[in-house]
């Protein structure tokens, strides 16, 4: 409230009684009261970021977590439960009782659309670690599998690998207690009758580095530390298996526990979730037993013997246990991560390595195993979900990705995980914004063009070939004498006159993404882009006689158009694609699959870093609503004309209303005469070749209106009877 002014300075009383001054310029309307807490923010009649941002307080503070703006349904963690769940809900949204935004509501219209149009359908969850996508993601499936649940129970199945791929993926870090280390997008597949008939998972560049390295305070992934608190002892005492604390990849970081997670319990759930997602017995003991060989791996230690710091594994417990574990000797395990095998002429010299690269082989060995399992569970559950004969193709798509990352330092990771965004950017800018203008465009109707960030140019600087951040990095991983210094200086040699790209001093480089300007560190690039593992240890996987083993290096194996000449220790493999590769072709095959489906966008609020209830730190909630566009959204959606309709849909519809005479007329004509009956104002709607567009809340005012007067109908009818009678 402004109490007074004097020139072009304000004084403010603000909420919390306290008075402010302000510069007049920086004053902003507030919205009347009857607008406060409205579910959609398009509602709002002044439409800015203080507004918006206390919208949604309003609302929190409530305990109405889910808002929407425009299409988009706005999720703020609530950071406590709250009683918005379970089937009393799910049939209140399924029988539209219920209509205030909630993930249900989404899920709903999601099916909806899929039975009746036959389109397949994508629910697109986005934001920041800790913003609440993967438990929104369940809360879809859950509604999902109550609408689709048939006789087999596969729904329940469904739900069941959450267990699983959250103690394989999920890890404690500073930001989540239950971070995902990963994206996924799962498929559920639906019958002609709208039944669940099958389901499939695809994930995306788990955080491999987890495995070996931690920072403090945080955790590796949960399965670790369920498998050493709740192994049964025949078990622990088969795998040679300690406490969580004697492992080094575990204990490095001092955080060993999360309060109020029971690990022992949770090992038990994932043994029911491993028993009703029906992996095999054998499947289930050969995986135990690479985790353990994981762990043990790390406690393998070096000693130097000359003063080149070439080294040779010492020979201990841990050495004997993980060779035992894997299906090798313990001598062959010792050579393979100390030497690394030359070609020279017919013979091979085996040279001794240094410690640093030692300790890499080894961690490098490590990070492989963890990760081929990973991706191998995944495929274990996809054949037990397998999708049946019954399917119709028919489906719905869960999307839970990583959201935009901008630390102090980021490095390899964020800047994958912020070229994913990106390219979600892209698909979210063309389906709210490209289509939405197109559309109008072509139907020939006027519209003011709501300016929109498009951040082609962006992508442009990271996939461009040859030119590009990808391409210029697989350049460098090739080339044996590169540095991450070398990357840092080419990126800024060719990429300077992109205006996303800025060059800092020494290593570092900055892109400006479309949530804002993130300085990357290019220490590690390389490295990470290489992924690295000699052929040594490969061979080594080969010839050990556990079977995932050799399954995992077989993969590794497959024949390649050149040979595998490099024998530069931490060269690009020719045969391998590069991290930054893979991944970009995973992306364009997701966005590839979301293009032919109908989109939902779930956006997730983190209100606070604290992951406590109750409260709601502003500055951190508006720097999420900038990064997703959040103002961007509505302001599209208020601009246009969210109801559309043919104009034989409108004019068969309140036709009927219109006296005889008019009705004679074309559909167009009609729709028209409709409209003026009505006293829609001219700047309500629009009127296309084909379509008519209306603004938001008209079509629920023409329908009040239509009820009335099919009532007056139907009165004045039984009173005419009356009369007959
Ligand atoms: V990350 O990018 O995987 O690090 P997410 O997935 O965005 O992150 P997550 O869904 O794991 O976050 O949510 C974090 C925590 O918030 C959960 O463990 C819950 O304790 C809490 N949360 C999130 N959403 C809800 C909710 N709708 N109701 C109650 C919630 N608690
Ligand atoms: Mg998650």
């Amino acid at each position: 409230m402004i109490q007074s002014t004097s020139g072009d300075e304000a004084f403010v009383l603000l909420s919390n009684g306290n008075v402010v001054k302000v510069s007049t310029g920086e004053l902003l309307p507030a919205n009347p009261d009857i607008l406060e807490g409205v579910d959609d923010l398009i509602q709002l009649s002044y439409l800015n970021e203080p507004s918006v941002l206390n919208n949604i307080q309003y609302r929190y503070s409530r305990d109405m977590i889910y808002s929407k703006a425009g299409p988009v349904l706005i999720a703020v963690n609530p950071f406590k439960a709250v009683p918005i769940y379970g089937n009393k809900f799910i049939t209140a949204y399924r029988q539209k009782v219920m209509d205030s935004p909630h993930v249900y509501a989404i899920a709903d219209t999601a099916y909806n659309e899929m039975m009746g149009d036959g389109v397949n359908q994508s629910i697109i969850i986005s934001g920041e670690s800790g913003a609440g996508k993967t438990e929104t993601a369940k809360f879809a499936m859950q509604y999902l599998a109550a609408l689709g649940g048939g006789s087999e129970g596969i729904e329940y199945e469904i739900l069941q690998t959450n267990h699983i791929l959250e103690a394989f993926g999920n890890a404690k870090t500073s930001r989540n207690d239950n971070s995902s280390r990963f994206g996924k997008l799962i498929e559920i597949h639906f019958s002609a009758f709208g039944k669940i008939c099958g389901a499939k998972i695809q994930t995306f560049l788990l955080e491999k580095s987890r495995v070996v390295q931690l920072a403090a305070g945080e955790r590796s992934y949960h399965i670790f530390y369920q498998l050493c608190a709740g192994a049964p002892s025949f078990l622990k005492e088969r795998l040679n298996l300690k406490v969580a604390n004697d492992y080094n990849y575990l204990n490095q970081s001092e955080c060993l526990t999360i309060d109020g997670v029971d690990d022992a319990q949770n090992f038990h759930n994932l043994m029911e979730a491993l028993d009703i997602v029906l992996i095999r017995k054998e499947d289930r003991e050969q995986t135990f037993a690479m985790l353990a060989a994981v762990l043990w791996l790390g406690n393998i230690s070096f000693q130097v013997i000359d003063n080149e710091n070439h080294v040779e594994v010492i020979a201990d417990e841990a050495v004997t246990t993980a060779a035992m574990l894997m299906g090798c000797s313990s001598d062959e395990l010792m050579l393979a991560l100390s030497t690394h095998k030359i070609q020279a002429g017919k013979d091979s010299i085996a040279k001794k390595l240094t410690l640093q690269q030692a300790i890499d082989s080894r961690d490098a060995l490590a990070k492989f195993i963890y990760g081929s399992l990973f991706d191998w569970i995944v495929e274990q559950i996809n054949k037990s979900l397998e999708v049946g004969k019954q399917c119709t193709g028919r489906s719905i798509n869960i999307l839970d990705i990583y959201g935009f990352e901008s630390f102090k330092k980021n490095s390899f990771e964020q800047f994958c995980i912020n070229y994913a965004n990106e390219r979600l950017q892209q698909h979210f800018n063309r389906h709210l914004f490209k289509l939405e203008q197109e559309e109008y465009e072509l139907d020939g109707v006027d519209w003011t063009r709501v300016e929109f960030e498009d951040n082609e140019e962006c992508l442009n600087l990271i996939e461009k070939k040859p030119l590009g951040v990808l391409s210029l990095l697989d350049e460098e991983s090739n080339f044996p004498k590169a540095t991450d210094l070398t990357f840092a200086n080419k990126l800024k040699q060719h990429l300077g006159s992109n205006s996303c790209f800025k060059g800092e001093r020494g290593r570092a480089f900055s892109i400006r993404h479309y949530a804002g300007e993130v300085p990357y560190d290019t220490n590690g690039f390389l490295e990470k882009n290489r992924d690295p593992l000699q052929t040594d240890i490969i061979q080594l996987l080969s010839s050990c006689t556990c079977q995932v083993l050799q399954l995992f290096a077989s993969k590794m194996l497959k024949p390649s158009p050149k040979p595998a000449a490099s024998s530069q220790p931490g060269a690009l493999d020719t045969q391998k694609q590069s991290v930054g590769t893979k991944f970009k072709g995973q992306l364009f095959k997701l966005m590839h699959q979301l293009e032919n489906t109908r989109p939902h966008f779930i956006r997730c609020i983190k209100p606070n870093s604290k992951q406590l209830p109750g409260i709601y730190e502003e500055d951190l909630v508006l720097q999420q609503f900038r990064c997703c566009g959040v103002l961007e959204i509505v302001r599209i959606s208020r601009s246009g004309y969210p109801t559309r309709m043919r104009h034989q849909e409108f004019a068969g519809r309140y036709g009927v209303l219109l006296s005889e005479k008019q009705l004679s007329q074309d559909p167009l004509s009609i729709s028209v005469a409709v409209l003026q009956q009505f006293n829609v104002l001219p700047e309500m709607y629009q009127v296309g070749y084909t379509k008519l567009y209306l603004r938001s809340g008209q079509l629920a005012a023409l329908e009040d209106r239509r009820k009335q007067v099919l009532q007056a109908i139907i009165r004045l009818q039984k009173c005419f009877r009356g009369y007959q009678a």
